[in-house]
């Protein structure tokens, strides 16, 4: 069977960075179907566009997710792709916490044939045989536990993503004319992609405004160091051999909500010479201590999303964001700066950016 895993756009920004979940989904398919992948960010089409390229590339199957911000584009578009006779499932956040909506159960339109609630990683592969022998169900679901909660599907054995070999044509942020000449810019600008890559899931935390730990869980699970390394090792190979640039954003809600565990994996990165410029999300409170600075540095750390909703602290504890502590910013952000400013006249530099959003509503 043929399936496309379409992301949609949200109409005013452009997001260039891959959609981790299609590349997730698309390692974890079955042999013997083939996955398309389309971001509407990159690749932008109109609903007619999209549904003559699914009947041209003969598709069966079309799996849309979204955030909640792109679920009316997802909506028209499966819409459109229903129309012409093709199945449509979803998943993602938004699909998980309203699924009457999708399947049209709460008195509105039916968008979607099925549905994929929380993490598919081990759903996704039922999804696809079930599809192939045109028995789609309406709900799937990850198996419960004893107390009735979701089972999460260990990171442990996580699949391998072909990032050094898969077509990221569409996420380029050279554009095409200017590839020839770019790749002979220092150690090559010929493309330049930036990938996600995640190293565990889960929160603890469970602010007030966030999806996650109702979506991931409050205990963390964590890929192995080996596996996270390997994945770095093949994209920096990618990009010597394409003579361009690539760069890696670890989408862990917090990187480092385990410290002994990430300077375990910081200083693996570091020993197997696999070093990207990366970003990530960290919260001010872990940023305290000096060596995970100075192994963010070393190991290629660039850019630290911190989330600070607000500099009052009753507004803090309002949101349950207890643990972040306004009193303490200042402190935090002059030691990292004074610590990356010393390393940047060695090495390497870190900058910071600081996300400011008094509330955030979804
Ligand atoms: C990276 C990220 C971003 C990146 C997105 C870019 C990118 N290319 O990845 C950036 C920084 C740009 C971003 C922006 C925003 N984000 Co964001 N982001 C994330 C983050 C941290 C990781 C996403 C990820 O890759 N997760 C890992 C993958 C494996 O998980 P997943 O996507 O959920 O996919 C799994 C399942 O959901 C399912 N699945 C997903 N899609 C589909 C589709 C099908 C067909 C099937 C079967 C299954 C399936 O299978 C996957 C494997 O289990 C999440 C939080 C999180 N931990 O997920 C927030 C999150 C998705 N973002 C969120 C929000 C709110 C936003 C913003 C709206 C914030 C804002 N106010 O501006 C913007 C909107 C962006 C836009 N385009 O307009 C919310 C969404 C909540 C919701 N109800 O939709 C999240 C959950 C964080 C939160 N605080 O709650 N984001
Ligand atoms: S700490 Fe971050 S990821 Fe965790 S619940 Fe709060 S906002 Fe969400």
């Amino acid at each position: 069977m043929r399936i496309l895993l379409y992301n949609p756009d949200n109409g005013v920004t452009r997001n260039f960075m891959p959609h981790l979940w299609m590349f997730l989904l698309q390692a974890l398919t079955p042999p013997g179907h083939e996955v398309l992948l389309v971001d509407g960010n990159a690749r932008a089409m109109t609903d007619e566009e999209l549904v003559k390229f699914i009947r041209q590339e003969n598709i069966e199957l079309v799996g849309i997710g979204a955030m909640t911000r792109m679920v009316a584009k997802a909506y028209r578009v499966a819409d459109a792709i229903r129309a012409a006779g093709v199945q449509v499932v979803m998943g993602g956040p938004h699909v998980t916490e309203v699924p009457d909506e999708a399947l049209g159960r709460d008195g509105g339109p039916r968008h979607a044939d099925a549905i994929a609630l929380g993490e598919a990683d081990e759903t996704w592969p039922l999804i696809v045989e079930d599809a192939a022998r045109g028995e789609l169900k309406q709900v799937y679901q990850p198996q419960r536990d004893e107390k009735g909660l979701d089972r999460k599907p260990s990171l442990q054995g996580y699949p391998v993503i072909g990032w050094d070999v898969l077509d990221l044509n569409q996420f380029s942020l050279i554009p095409k004319m200017l590839r020839p000449f770019m790749s002979k810019l220092g150690s090559g600008w010929g493309t330049f992609h930036v990938v996600p890559i995640e190293t565990g899931r889960g929160c603890p935390y469970g602010c007030e405004f966030c999806t996650v730990t109702g979506f991931f869980g409050d205990s963390i699970r964590f890929r192995s160091n080996e596996s996270v390394v390997d994945e770095l090792l093949r994209l920096k190979a990618r990009a010597r051999r394409e003579r361009g640039q690539i760069a890696v954003f670890f989408i862990d809600d917090n990187l480092a909500i385990n410290t002994k565990r990430t300077k375990a994996l910081l200083r693996a990165i570091i020993a197997a010479d696999a070093q990207v410029p990366w970003v990530a999300q960290i919260s001010a409170n872990l940023l305290r201590d000096q060596e995970l600075i100075d192994l963010i540095a070393e190991s290629g750390g660039k850019w630290i999303f911190i989330g600070m909703e607000s500099i009052d602290p009753a507004n803090m504890a309002d949101v349950n964001k207890n643990f972040s502590k306004p009193g303490e910013y200042r402190a935090v952000l002059s030691g990292w700066r004074k610590r990356t400013f010393t390393r940047s006249l060695r090495s390497s530099s870190a900058w910071i950016t600081i996300r400011w959003a008094s509330r955030i509503v979804l």
